[in-house]
């Protein structure tokens, strides 16, 4: 059983935090019906979705992959690195506490669970303008009774380490060369489409993958090297710079 933690899309989320790109209007409504969608597609690959209300005073809350970081064996509750962010943990921390025993990371650290990526027993973390060193070393006080290897890897030209690479099967990896090195050992790469550069964030959800239908040529790659893909739409939720991993909290059950 995978459960996957959503949150619905906050009504002030066109004040959310950006970084790379330029802001522009975001249409709730629409946002709603793709975030939907989204959680639609959970439940067909077999997820059972806990979905938490939306909160008004925290527009980036739908983002619920940056407030904490689930591993089979603990959970580490972040402490988000935009301070308009920080309140969003509370909720994920009452959400996951029925499931996995709890950490949390204190200040100084700052950390968002979009810079953490698990590569088998290897948590790579980005260092970034919303994960700093003091995040990185006490998430690995947290985890290293659990034998992970903690890696860092600098982040530039994107927002977070899963703007430019994830894990979309066990033994591959999907990524943008221009925003990171393909350094990762033993793993096959796929590289996105030159001309879909945020298409490097998809979702995997058991054995399929998921891309935003936005970028139907990476999509066709994923496939082509025998993924099985789905897509779905998520243009609205792009606008506030997030993309599918951001929505879901995943874990086995
Ligand atoms: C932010 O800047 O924090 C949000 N507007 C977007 C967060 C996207 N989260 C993610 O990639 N994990």
């Amino acid at each position: 059983m995978i459960h996957a933690i959503t949150r619905e899309v906050s009504p002030a989320v066109d004040q959310c935090e950006l970084t790379c790109i330029e802001r522009s209007p975001i249409d709730v409504a629409i946002a709603r019906a793709q975030h939907t969608q989204y959680r639609q597609l959970l439940t067909e690959l077999g997820c059972q979705v806990i979905h938490l209300p939306a909160e008004p005073t925290l527009p980036d809350s739908v983002f619920v992959e940056d407030g904490a970081v689930v591993l089979d064996e603990i959970a580490v509750i972040t402490r988000p690195g935009a301070e308009s962010r920080r309140g969003e943990t509370a909720t994920l921390r009452a959400a996951l506490s029925p499931y996995r025993p709890l950490a949390e990371l204190g200040a100084p650290a700052i950390l968002d669970g979009g810079d953490v990526l698990c590569v088998g027993r290897t948590i790579w973390i980005g260092l970034s303008t919303r994960t700093n060193r003091a995040g990185i070393e006490q998430f690995q006080q947290f985890v290293k009774p659990h034998d992970y290897e903690v890696r860092t890897i600098k982040v530039s030209g994107a927002l977070h380490l899963k703007s430019a690479v994830s894990v979309v099967a066990d033994d591959t990896v999907l990524l943008n060369p221009e925003w990171i090195d393909p350094i990762f050992d033993g793993y096959r790469t796929i590289t996105v489409d030159p001309s879909e550069p945020s298409a490097a964030n998809a979702l995997r959800v058991g054995q399929t993958t998921v891309v935003s239908s936005s970028y139907p040529k990476t999509a066709a790659k994923l496939d082509a090297h025998g993924l099985q893909c789905r897509s779905v739409a998520s243009s609205e939720l792009a606008k506030a710079e997030g993309a599918l991993t951001c929505c879901s909290l995943l874990f086995n059950g």
